[in-house]
């Protein structure tokens, strides 16, 4: 049976993660299976009040959709694209060459080599086409990038960000001063 993604994408979407009002972040993945790990990174745009879509696109399972997408981006209003994807991990890498805005790629952790097969095809970019990969499944980190990236034009990220950055380091502290009482 084919798949037709296209046409199940967005309704396979869980309700928070429809796409929204003029979104300045695209969260976009190669299956549905990969949405588990990629919810990470909405809940940090979420987080942080940014307007985001999600969608699935398939290297090699929708690629006219892919060439669409990519091209179309920036005319769209988004400035930062984060694409996850596992196994023979293309996504990242092609949009990326489609398009001239900041790529983050997300390697999807896989069952037979843990993802490191989606880590090497996505950090091994040729010169020319970056792409900024983050840790094995770790799309937590791809949204705090993205959110990074908007805080150049956004002081208001960029006071947020530093929040973010101070609750940590507050949670780190608590947790000492519980190990030394
Ligand atoms: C990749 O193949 C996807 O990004 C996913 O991580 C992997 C497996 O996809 P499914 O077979 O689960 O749809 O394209």
């Amino acid at each position: 049976e084919i798949l037709d993604l296209e046409r199940i994408s967005v309704d396979a979407l869980p309700e928070d993660c429809r796409p929204g009002k003029s979104p300045l972040v695209a969260v976009i993945m190669g299956s549905q299976s990969d949405l588990p790990t990629m919810q990470d990174a909405v809940n940090i745009l979420k987080e942080f009040g940014v307007p985001y879509e999600v969608d699935i696109v398939s290297a090699h399972r929708t690629p006219e959709k892919l060439m669409q997408y990519s091209r179309s981006a920036a005319s769209r209003g988004i400035q930062v694209i984060i694409a996850g994807a596992g196994g023979a991990a293309h996504l990242p890498g092609m949009v990326a060459a489609m398009t001239p805005l900041p790529v983050v790629g997300v390697p999807i952790k896989t069952s037979t080599l843990n993802g490191q097969d989606s880590l090497l095809s996505i950090v091994q970019m040729p010169r020319g086409v970056p792409v900024a990969t983050v840790a094995i499944g770790n799309a937590t980190n791809a949204g705090l990038l993205a959110v990074r990236c908007l805080c150049a034009s956004r002081p208001d990220l960029r006071d947020k960000m530093e929040e973010y950055q101070l609750n940590m380091k507050e949670a780190v502290d608590a947790t000492s001063e519980k190990l030394l009482a």
